[in-house]
């Protein structure tokens, strides 16, 4: 299925149950306006459905660019009834990525500013490729990171290092981002800028594929639990969050899957799972 702005791309073969979610809207450098915002959630109520589903990765078709966060020229014309509408919606696209029940990886490989990067927050995993930038400049325009940033940074990162990147509207590279824990992998390519040559575009998208693949052979309703006690585990009270874990295991003691897992450990090879 292809929406103008995001394009779903399902993988086959081997890749089958990996599903590539791309921001193309290489005239703004993917900013969020309210038509991509659109076709991003409509993308996203596709795969949230879909059983087969079991990884996403997110990334970007524009090169140097993830995604340069809200368009700051359409809310410019906007009446301030229309802002409202507009800043909604992006938060329920933000909120419907970081519940897909699948896990999500952001393939960051360039520019991630504001809501740009604060999309990528609400993604499990994120990968730096060579001119990873990420930022919250929203404090050198005069406003505050409005999508989820100030929280979901600070979940991930702690308040003090989270008000160092906001006060200071600094963007990092991919090693300060790895160093700070923002992303859990990076590719670096210094020959490539060295040379002053253009960095493989492809390289953090490739890495995320490496992690979706790691991930896809494993059972898939097990990998779907595990993502929802995780979430819970660091929003509720410990004893609700033990509560929670112990709901999640409860889905996949009747599966299949589990039965599968311990037949294939006995007769020493690998599992094949079908998700139920
Ligand atoms: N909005 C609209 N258009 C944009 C944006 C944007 N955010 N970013 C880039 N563009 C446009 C440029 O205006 C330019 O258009 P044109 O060709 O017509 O002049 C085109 O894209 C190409 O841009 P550049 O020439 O600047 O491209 P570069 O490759 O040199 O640089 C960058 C790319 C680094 C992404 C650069 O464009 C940039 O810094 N952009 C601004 C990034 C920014 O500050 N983003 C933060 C926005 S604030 C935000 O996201 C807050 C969300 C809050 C939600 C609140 C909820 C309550």
């Amino acid at each position: 299925t292809s929406a103008k702005e995001v394009i779903l791309t399902r993988h086959t073969g081997a890749d089958a149950g990996i599903l590539t979610l791309t921001l193309n809207r290489p005239k703004a450098k993917n900013a969020l306006s309210r038509n991509l915002v659109k076709d991003f959630r409509a993308a996203l109520e596709e795969i949230r459905f879909d059983n087969d589903a079991r990884v996403v990765v997110l990334r970007s078709s524009v090169a140097g660019v993830f995604c340069a966060g809200a368009d700051l020229k359409e809310r410019a014309g906007m009446t301030p009834q229309e802002v409202s509408q507009f800043l909604h919606s992006m938060k329920m696209a933000f909120r419907e990525l970081e519940s897909l029940p699948q896990p999500t990886i952001a393939a960051i490989d360039g520019a991630a500013l504001g809501g740009g990067f604060e999309m990528s927050l609400c993604c499990d995993l994120r990968v730096a490729g060579p001119r990873a930038l990420l930022g919250l400049p929203e404090t050198s325009l005069a406003i505050i990171p409005g999508a989820g940033g100030t929280l979901r940074l600070t979940k991930l990162i702690g308040p003090s290092q989270t008000k160092a990147l906001v006060f200071t509207a600094r963007r990092l590279g991919p090693f300060p981002a790895m160093a700070m824990g923002i992303v859990n992998d990076m590719v670096e390519h210094p020959e490539c800028m060295d040379e002053g040559k253009p960095a493989d575009q492809e390289a953090a998208y490739e890495r995320a594929l490496e992690w979706a693949r790691e991930i896809l052979p494993n059972g898939p309703v097990a990998v779907r639990m595990a993502k929802r006690a995780i979430d819970h585990a660091s929003t509720v009270d410990p004893s609700t969050g033990l509560d929670v874990e112990q709901l999640c295991y409860a889905q996949v003691i009747p599966t299949e899957d589990r039965l599968e897992g311990l037949r294939a450990f006995k007769e020493k090879r690998k599992p094949i799972y079908k998700g139920c």
